[in-house]
């Protein structure tokens, strides 16, 4: 065995030949040097894994937090939801050397709260209608979140840069980009959670929230997304990844389902260039996803699956979160807490990162969002 490869602990009773797989060691950096202490893991192997992330999966972001960064609060309902919520339609606007845009977040604050309030940011597919769509999808139960006490914020991914194969020319990574294009260059996933970092910019001014308190959410593509977006920005302390699958928190060697090359074929525009060469050649990658799960590390992380998700392989995403686990135990905090998968709908929430696997389909279910608040109640309100 090479030394920066390490195969499962010796206890995994996963009946599954991931158990047997040789992965890198998230504990080590691109040099072979194993941290020991997270003084070490945080200074070399965190940036240095993060650096091949970028480089060959999804992109190096040219911009933080931009010059012409604006944001502002359009329209203010100190009585939304019957009386439940502050609704706060925000508009933030960026611009860059090619132009400029605008996303409009829609932030809910619990009015019963009486401190600011820990916050969701879920990636959304489509324009947040809390106030038509929050009974009727899961997707963003508004009503069971403000009842539990957090406030919450949701944008649509294709204002930030259009979600199809020619979206690239209307949004932030025309705005921000150069041509041609380098082979590093971002791909959409990125620019979806770099979006979700300028909304934690405005979060960050607005008494009512706890900026410190701030999880970020997505489902498939999203729960993709909002991985990344934990990876580079380590202001939010929370990160939940909702049936990502392939690319998000499964592994790539010895996955299940969705591959490499399917996801390249279909959908190349959601990464960097340079991820293409590993097709039918996951043996090749540097890196393997439990250690982009590795860089949440000591925050919390959630990673759900779901039984009938084949396509995502909630195996996979589970034995990523095991192999994870040890980046957590150079903090001193415990990982994942089992090393075999628990029964469906059973949450494993005793460790700093939780997993379930939900009866049913590929879908973000209330649910699903009733275990990611057990854990934060655990957690935010002990
Ligand atoms: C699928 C894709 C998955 C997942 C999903 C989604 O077609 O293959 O990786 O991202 O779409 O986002 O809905």
């Amino acid at each position: 065995m090479q030394p920066h490869l390490i195969s499962s602990f010796a206890t995994c009773l996963l009946a599954s030949s991931l158990c047997a797989l040789e992965l890198p060691n998230p504990l080590a950096g691109a040099d072979g040097q194993v941290a020991t202490t997270p003084d070490a893991w945080q200074k070399s192997v965190r940036p240095q894994t993060l650096q091949i992330f970028r480089e060959q999966v999804y992109g190096v972001r040219p911009v933080a937090k931009p010059a012409g960064f604006q944001a502002k609060v359009l329209r203010e309902d100190p009585q939304a939801l019957e009386g439940l919520a502050t609704l706060k339609e925000i508009e933030i606007t960026f611009t860059g050397p090619n132009g400029s845009a605008k996303i409009h977040p829609v932030l809910l604050i619990p009015n019963a709260a009486k401190a600011p309030a820990a916050t969701f940011l879920l990636f959304g597919f489509v324009k947040p209608d809390p106030l038509e769509k929050s009974n009727i999808s899961g997707g963003w139960p508004v009503r069971e979140i403000l009842t539990r006490g957090y406030a919450t914020v949701a944008f649509c991914v294709s204002e930030v840069d259009p979600d199809r194969a020619d979206g690239f020319a209307g949004g932030v990574r025309a705005i921000f980009g150069n041509s041609p294009r380098p082979a590093n260059a971002w791909g959409a996933l990125s620019a979806w959670g770099w979006g979700a970092s300028r909304i934690m910019d405005y979060l960050e001014t607005d008494p009512a929230i706890n900026a410190k308190r701030v999880a970020v959410i997505g489902h498939s593509r999203c729960g993709k997304a909002a991985l990344w977006c934990g990876a580079e920005d380590t202001r939010f302390t929370y990160v939940i990844s909702n049936n990502s699958g392939c690319s998000g928190a499964a592994l790539a060697r010895g996955k299940m389902g969705e591959k490499i090359s399917d996801i390249t074929s279909h959908f190349p525009y959601w990464f960097c260039e340079n991820y293409r060469q590993f097709s039918n050649h996951e043996e090749r990658l540097p890196i393997d996803q439990h250690q982009l799960l590795g860089l949440i590390a000591p925050r919390l992380l959630y990673v759900a699956s779901a039984t009938q998700d084949d396509w995502a392989d909630g195996k996979s995403e589970f034995e990523s979160c095991v192999r994870a686990s040890p980046v957590y135990a150079l903090f001193g905090k415990p990982g994942i807490e089992a090393t075999s998968l628990p029964p469906p709908d059973q949450a494993l929430l005793g460790g700093t990162i939780a997993y379930h696997m939900r009866s049913g389909k590929h879908d973000l279910a209330v649910s699903d969002w009733q275990h990611y608040m057990d854990f934060a109640d655990k957690h935010w309100k002990p």
